[in-house]
C-alpha cells in the first residue's frame, strides 16, 4: 500500500513546464457541477466559483449544471445558456420529484453520510438511487449537443459521478477528468452501498479521477481491485472494464493572499470592534462552519465544557464564537444535528455562563465573507475540528487570515483532508472533547515565538498550494491522459462499460438505472 502522506511529487504532470501551466492547453473547458456561479456578479466569492472561474476564463469554456429552480417543466425547456466575454452558463431545471430523489435524497441522505464514513446516517435504500443516475443522463443528453470536438471536460462531485458514463453513451469522446470534493470512504464502507459495484464502475468513464487526499485515493484503488478485480499498474494508474484510469491526490486550496489582504482590510470593521470590547482578541476562540454533522459541532461544544471544567481560571475570560448557518434544510439528520447543537450550547453556557458573560455564542446564518476574514484575525483560535472533511478550506482561510507578527492558532482535526498538509497545526481526535480542551488551552497560551514559527509554516503551505496550483495541476495531469478514444484504437468505452463481466456478480448497464 502506497504512504498515506500527500507526496508533492505525484501531483505533479509527468510532463508539463512543471509551473503549473497545462501540458498542452487546447480547447475550451467545460465545467459541470450541480450549482453554477452567477457569472453576472462580478466578484466570484469562494469556493467552486472562485477555483474554476479563473480557468474557464483563461481558456473561454462553458459552465453547466442546476439552475437552483424547481419546475415542472423543467424536461421540455433546454438549457438556458447566457454568455459573459468567452465564457457561457448552462443550466437547466429540475423537477420536484428529482430535487427530492437525486439532490436531497439519494446525494445529500445517502452518499454525503456514506462518504463521509456515517453509515449510521446513511439511507441506503432510498429509492432516489434511479432518480440520480437518470438526471444524469438527462444532464449530459441536454450538454452533449453544446460539446466541440477539442473540450476539456471537468466534472465535479458527489452529484455526478455517473455523469461521464452517460456522456461516453453520447459518443463523446473528449477528455474527461472527475474531482471529488468530499472524502472516499474505506472499501468496507463503500461496500454497504447497494449496487456498489455497477456505482463504482461508472468511475472508469473518465480519464482521470482526482481525490483531496492519498487516503482517499487509497481507499478508491483498493476497493477497485479488492471489489472490482481491476489491476494497479506499477504507475498507480488503474485498469478496468476495457479502460486505464489514472487517480491523483489534488488537495484543493484558496487564494491565501486575497484571503489576507480582505483579513487585514476588515479586521477593525466597526462589528467586529462591538465584539473586541466584550471578548479579548487573545481570548477568543472561533468557528465557521455550515451546520453539518460532518463538522463535528457538538464534540466541539463539549470540549468547551470540558476545558472549562479542568482550567476554570479560563471562567468569564474566553468564549467560543460559532458560526454555523443552516444547511440541506429537509434532510432529517440537519434537524436533529441542530437540536443536538443547541441542547449542548444550552447546557454548557448554563452550566458555567453567568449575567454578563457566556462561554459559547451561536449564530445560525451565514456571515458576509469580508467579515469572516477580519473575524479570523481577531481571533487566537481557530477550532476547525470536524468528524471528517473532504479538505476543510476554512482550516486554510484561518491561517490566511493571521497577523504574521501576532497569529492565532489553528486547532486541527485529524479526520480533515488538510491534516495531510497542514502538519503545524495543533492536530486533535474531535471525538475526544478532553485532548481537543487541552489542546485549546495550549493555543491559548502558546508562545509568541512558537505562534509565528507555526504560522509562517503553514502561510508557506497554502500559499504554495493555492487554489490556483490545485486547478492547473489538475488540468495539467488531465491533458496529459491519452484521451482514450472511444471508437477504433481501442475497446469503446460504451461497450467496455457494458460487456465487461464484474466477477462478483451480474453485471448490469450503470446507466440504464
Ligand atoms: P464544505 O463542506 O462546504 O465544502 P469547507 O471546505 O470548509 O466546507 O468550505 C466552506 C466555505 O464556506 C469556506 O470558504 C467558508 O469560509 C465558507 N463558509 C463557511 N461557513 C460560512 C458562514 N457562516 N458564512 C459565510 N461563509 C461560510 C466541500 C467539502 C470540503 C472541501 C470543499 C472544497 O465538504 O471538505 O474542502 O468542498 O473542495
Amino acid at each position: 500500500m502506497a504512504s498515506l502522506k500527500f507526496d508533492r511529487s505525484r501531483a505533479v504532470p509527468m510532463r508539463g513546464d512543471g509551473q503549473g501551466q497545462p501540458a498542452s492547453k487546447t480547447g475550451r473547458l467545460v465545467i459541470v457541477s450541480n450549482r453554477v456561479a452567477d457569472l453576472s456578479k462580478g466578484n466570484l466569492a469562494g469556493g467552486l466559483a472562485v477555483a474554476v472561474g479563473e480557468a474557464l476564463k483563461s481558456s473561454g469554456g462553458l459552465w453547466f449544471g442546476w439552475s437552483g429552480a424547481r419546475s415542472a417543466e423543467a424536461h421540455s425547456k433546454g438549457p438556458n445558456i447566457q454568455t459573459f466575454g468567452n465564457v457561457s452558463t448552462a443550466t437547466v431545471d429540475l423537477t420536484e420529484k428529482e430535487f427530492e430523489d437525486y439532490y436531497l435524497g439519494f446525494s445529500n441522505r445517502c452518499l454525503w453520510p456514506l462518504f463521509h464514513y456515517r453509515l449510521d446516517l446513511a439511507e441506503l435504500h432510498t429509492t432516489g438511487q434511479a432518480t440520480y443516475f437518470e438526471v444524469n443522463k438527462r444532464f449530459a443528453a441536454e450538454v452533449a449537443p453544446l460539446i466541440q470536438t477539442d473540450d476539456t471536460i471537468w466534472v465535479h462531485d458527489y452529484h455526478l459521478i455517473p455523469f461521464a458514463a452517460h456522456l461516453r453513451q453520447k459518443q463523446v469522446t473528449n477528455r474527461i477528468g472527475f474531482f471529488l470534493h468530499i472524502p472516499f470512504p474505506a472499501p468496507e464502507l463503500f461496500s454497504a452501498l447497494p449496487h456498489h459495484r455497477d456505482f463504482a464502475k461508472t468511475f472508469f468513464a473518465y480519464d482521470l479521477v482526482g481525490f483531496q487526499t492519498v487516503r482517499d485515493r487509497e481507499n478508491f484503488a483498493r476497493y477497485a481491485e479488492e471489489y472490482l478485480n481491476c489491476r494497479r499498474l506499477n504507475d498507480g494508474r488503474l485498469r478496468g472494464f476495457g479502460r486505464t484510469l489514472r487517480i491523483e491526490a489534488f488537495p484543493i486550496g484558496i487564494d491565501a493572499e486575497s484571503f489576507a489582504a480582505e483579513a487585514e482590510k476588515n479586521a477593525r470593521a466597526p462589528e467586529l470592534r462591538a465584539l473586541a470590547r466584550e471578548v479579548e482578541s487573545e481570548r477568543l476562540i472561533v468557528g465557521v462552519d455550515r451546520l453539518d454533522y460532518s463538522k463535528g459541532l457538538p464534540e466541539r461544544v463539549r470540549a468547551m465544557g470540558s476545558l472549562l471544567e479542568k482550567w476554570p481560571n479560563y471562567i468569564g475570560k474566553v468564549q467560543l464564537l460559532q458560526i454555523a448557518p443552516p444547511t440541506r434544510e429537509g434532510v432529517q439528520a440537519y434537524d436533529e444535528i441542530r437540536s443536538e447543537l443547541e441542547r449542548i450550547t444550552g447546557e454548557v453556557n448554563g452550566r458555567y455562563g453567568d449575567f454578563v458573560w457566556s462561554p459559547v455564542r451561536y449564530v445560525n446564518r451565514p456571515v458576509p465573507r469580508a467579515m469572516l476574514a477580519g473575524l479570523f484575525r481577531r481571533s487566537r483560535v481557530g477550532l476547525v475540528t470536524p468528524l471528517r472533511d473532504g479538505m476543510n478550506l476554512v482550516a486554510k482561510e484561518y491561517v490566511a487570515a493571521q497577523d504574521p507578527a501576532d497569529p492565532g492558532v489553528l486547532v486541527l482535526s485529524q479526520f480533515a483532508g488538510a491534516a495531510e498538509q497542514m502538519e503545524e497545526a495543533l492536530m486533535v481526535n474531535p471525538h475526544d472533547p478532553a485532548e481537543t480542551a487541552t489542546a485549546i488551552r495550549r493555543a491559548l497560551e502558546m508562545p509568541l515565538g512558537e505562534r509565528r514559527a507555526r504560522h509562517k509554516a503553514l502561510w508557506n503551505q497554502i500559499v504554495s498550494e493555492s487554489v490556483g496550483w490545485w486547478r492547473e495541476r489538475f488540468l495539467a495531469v488531465l491533458h496529459e491522459t491519452n484521451g482514450q478514444p472511444a471508437t477504433p484504437g481501442g475497446p469503446s468505452t460504451r461497450n467496455a462499460l457494458r460487456s465487461e463481466a464484474v466477477p462478483h456478480e451480474q453485471s448490469s448497464d450503470p446507466t440504464a438505472r
